[in-house]
């Protein structure tokens, strides 16, 4: 399915350069780029630039992809200079916190982390 025949997705937007974003990293299948309202003094998003739903999805079609987006993060986090902490995040579905419905990785660092 093309991107035109889908409804609108804003992180397929950015991976196509429709729209702008701070971007940190990319490989032929993994975009990097800084999150809109950050959470934490680091907060890079990481996606598939295919589009998949969610993480879940995205690792059963396209493990090495999936494995990438957590091999990249760990590059930018010591790029960043966080590499001695970070919290890497999927957030799956409604219920999950999801709002944006294309697969991306948080990497959130800088600030203290609560366990759980
Ligand atoms: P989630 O709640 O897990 O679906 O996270 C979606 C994140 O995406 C949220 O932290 C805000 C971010 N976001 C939404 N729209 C944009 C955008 O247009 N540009 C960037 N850089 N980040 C966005």
């Amino acid at each position: 399915m093309s991107v035109e025949e889908r409804e609108f997705c804003v992180f397929c937007a950015i991976a196509a350069g429709d729209l702008p974003a701070d971007i940190v990293s990319r490989s032929d299948d993994v975009l990097a780029f800084r999150d809109l309202a950050p959470k934490a003094p680091t907060h890079i998003l990481l996606i598939p630039t295919e589009h998949y739903a969610n993480a879940a999805e995205l690792a059963c079609a396209r493990p090495a992809t999936a494995a990438q987006l957590i091999s990249m993060a760990a590059s930018i986090a010591a790029e960043e200079g966080v590499g001695d902490g970070y919290r890497l995040i999927f957030n799956t579905g409604e219920k999950g916190g999801q709002t944006v419905f294309h697969a991306h990785l948080h990497l959130l660092a800088g600030r203290g982390m609560p366990g759980f």
